[in-house]
């Protein structure tokens, strides 16, 4: 039997700056590193995988592998080394890399913020100033309108919730706190910034008379209850499905702020994105605690299925269900990320198989998914938990910098190539 995709689902992987570059040394992550314990195998960015000067080779890479599509990002600190000067030349290097993937076939979608702030940035409050929107924004100005002729599609910013939640919740990522309504806040200011970005991207091509699609990659999670049968536990739910997928979804789509973040639409009634951006991962299961730190809920995780090499659990229904709560939007849906952490690369081929025939199950129902982007492209830096979570298509050998691409790299390789997911690929790559 032969699975076959739709030839209009384009296909490839993604990564992020900090993940992969190496070298921005002037960014609140870096800084991050430098405090013991904050990363669980004491590395950093710093060099991550070379990419920076290792762009021809992963270019090919990416060629060899068949992509049609990748996703990848502008670090900001790069291009705008202080809060008065830009990098004329790293905006170059940033063209240089996408002329190489537009020679090669390879349509580029360029994020523009993830996760990672420039120092000056933060010494002026980061996210949590007021004025953050109107930064955003002129960075923003300089960039699209430096690769307008060679970019049409932008993600402004990548999963705004967990930046906030890990940053103002756990306190595990920069800057550290854990102040819940200052988080709050952060959110608030990036669906501004984010809308505001809207609005200049879309005027800069206006301009031109060309087209453009912007939004945001958002971070959605199934949440199930703990106990089917509890009223509680579904409660719940509810409340923890309007912070973490509604927020962002109510936001992009029309300008509305959802308690705790805010109230009414102060910016307009939009929509403010042209598709929508899905990272999904995993599923928790949701159980009522009296505990009100915690939004009376614990966080669990399903006792017996699969998990990744980060515990996760293994759910591609998942990704179904959101596919199908995104269908009623009536917008493309691009699938931004969506990968696993998977050292032995055992899993890796049946995860890809699973997911990309949910995403085929969604489209034969009339849900416009149009593109999958695999999280990621090669091995890289996983944040606090270092280089040791390895995600990659491709795997890194962070003292060489050699990079192999996996048996489950090679198999994607095929069904990017072919579109097929074929009962002999099955034999040959699932363990
Ligand atoms: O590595 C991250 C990425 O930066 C954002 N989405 C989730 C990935 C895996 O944790």
């Amino acid at each position: 039997m032969v699975l076959k995709l739709d030839r209009e689902l384009l296909l490839g992987s993604a990564t992020a700056p900090y993940q992969i570059e190496g070298g921005a040394t002037n960014t609140d992550w870096h800084q991050w590193c430098q405090i013991p314990g904050k990363i669980k195998d004491g590395t950093s960015g710093e060099i991550a995988c070379d990419h920076w000067n290792r762009i021809e080779e992963d270019v090919e890479l990416l060629s060899k592998m068949g992509h049609q599509v990748y996703r990848f990002g502008i670090e900001w600190a790069r291009v705008q080394p202080s809060a008065g000067a830009f990098d004329d030349e790293a905006l170059e290097r940033y063209r240089y890399e996408i002329q190489l993937l537009k020679d090669k076939g390879i349509k580029p979608l360029v994020t523009l913020h993830h996760f990672v702030n420039p120092d000056w940035l933060m010494e002026k409050g980061g996210w949590e100033a007021a004025d953050v929107a109107d930064r955003f924004e002129r960075y923003v100005r300089y960039v699209v309108d430096g690769l307008k002729d060679l970019v049409d599609e932008w993600i402004t910013i990548n999963e705004p919730f967990v930046y906030m939640v890990n940053g103002y919740f756990y306190a595990i990522w920069p800057p550290g706190k854990n102040e819940p309504f200052t988080g709050f806040k952060v959110l608030r200011n990036m669906l501004h910034a984010h809308v505001k970005a809207y609005g200049v991207i879309h005027q800069i091509y206006e301009e031109q008379g060309q087209e453009v699609k912007v939004g945001i990659a958002h971070h959605m999670r199934i949440f199930d209850p703990h106990n089917s049968r509890s009223p509680l536990d579904k409660m719940s739910i509810r409340l923890v499905n309007r912070i973490v997928n509604d927020v962002v979804l109510e936001g992009m789509l029309h300008g509305r702020l959802l308690a705790p973040v805010g109230t009414g639409q102060p910016w307009g009634e939009g929509p403010f994105c042209d598709f929508l951006g899905l990272n999904y991962y995993s599923r928790d299961l949701i159980k009522f605690s009296f505990n009100p730190k915690n939004f009376f809920m614990k966080i669990l995780t399903h006792p017996t299925n699969p998990k990744n090499d980060l515990g996760w659990e293994i759910y591609s229904e998942g990704l179904y269900r959101l596919l199908q709560r995104l269908g009623r939007y009536d917008l493309p849906i691009y699938i931004t990320e969506n990968g696993i952490a998977d050292g032995t690369d055992n899993q890796r081929p049946e995860f890809i198989i699973n997911h990309l025939k949910v995403v085929q199950r969604a489209r034969d129902e009339g849900i416009p998914v149009e593109r999958y982007y695999h999280w990621a492209t090669m091995d890289n830096f996983e944040w606090a938990e270092g280089l040791e979570g390895r995600f990659g298509l491709v795997e890194v050998d962070y003292a060489t910098q050699k990079r192999t691409i996996r048996s489950s790299g090679a198999m994607y390789a095929e069904i990017c190539k072919s579109h097929e997911i074929a009962e002999e690929m099955i034999n040959k790559y699932v363990k």
